[in-house]
């Protein structure tokens, strides 16, 4: 079946993440993808100073409206870094209008890491986004995402107990499926967890850098595209770890490189993955 994919994030304009990471991805796993950019940054923020910020959240109700004119609709909405706190209402309307039954709204809360939000955004903005998350279908946080979204205390490490508890305040606020991120036990691994309501799931890979940019982007879009392609959730979430395991693999050791992921040439992994 050949599908229709929305996304709405931002473009950073340089940076590899956000838009110019989610279409080149989706695209190779075989996907037409819409898109509604949410702002467009020069660069994006995490580590750039005095970039440019253009908030395009007055132009999301007239791009609804024209798509219910043209009749619109979508096989599944995958969300990311959004442009306001006014922005997530729009956003919601524009799932509940063009979402086609069956979809999936697939939400990356992208708004935080490391225990920290990201600069541009407040508790407005987290209290809005929690509003987002309760409709998705598929809910993709990391651990400082999943803290912010259940109140939790964000801890550099600890068990499974927590994360098991965290699994389950997320699905008590989507009530769906969760891939939680970034998930380290012991040191020099990390990995995925996956959670249905019931099942609580493990895929542990080696951890090869810390807290290299755009991964989280990259890997929501290799997860979409996976997930889109019919891989169950536990195996989408796997082949998007190896994905971006390959892409940091493959960008180490560029110290010029330190914006993003090298995630082009490894695209042809992703696809004989799927
Ligand atoms: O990768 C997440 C992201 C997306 N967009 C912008 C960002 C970030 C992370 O910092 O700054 C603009």
């Amino acid at each position: 079946m050949y599908k229709r994919i929305l996304t709405i994030q931002d473009v950073s304009c340089v940076g590899q993440c956000s838009l110019t990471v989610a279409l080149p991805i989706l695209s190779a796993c075989g996907l037409e993808t819409a898109v509604i950019p949410s702002a467009v940054l020069s660069t994006h923020t995490a580590g750039f100073s005095g970039y440019t910020f253009r908030d395009l959240t007055e132009d999301m109700p007239a791009i609804l409206a024209q798509w219910e004119k043209e009749n619109l609709t979508f096989d599944s909405i995958y969300t990311g870094y959004l442009g306001s706190t006014e922005q997530i209402d729009y956003v919601k309307a524009i799932a509940d209008s063009r979402l086609k039954q069956g979809g999936k709204l697939i939400v990356d809360p992208a708004m935080a890491d490391n225990g920290k939000l990201y600069p541009a955004f407040d508790q407005a903005y987290v209290d809005a986004m929690k509003t987002l998350c309760a409709k998705a279908d598929v809910l993709l946080p990391n651990i400082t995402e999943a803290c912010f979204l259940t109140d939790f205390e964000y801890k550099e490490t600890y068990d499974e107990a927590y994360i098991l508890d965290l699994c389950k305040a997320l699905f008590a606020l989507s009530g769906k499926e969760i891939v939680l991120t970034g998930v380290g036990y012991e040191a020099g691994a990390t990995g995925v967890v996956t959670f249905d309501g019931a099942d609580m799931r493990y895929y542990k890979h080696r951890k090869i850098a810390n807290g290299c940019h755009g991964t989280g982007d990259v890997y929501a879009s290799a997860f979409v595209g996976a997930l889109e392609s019919d891989q169950s959730l536990y195996n989408a979430a796997k082949t998007a770890a190896d994905y971006t395991l390959r892409c940091i693999e493959y960008t180490q050791g560029d110290e010029s490189h330190w914006y993003g992921v090298k995630f082009e040439p490894v695209l042809k992994e992703l696809i004989e993955m799927l």
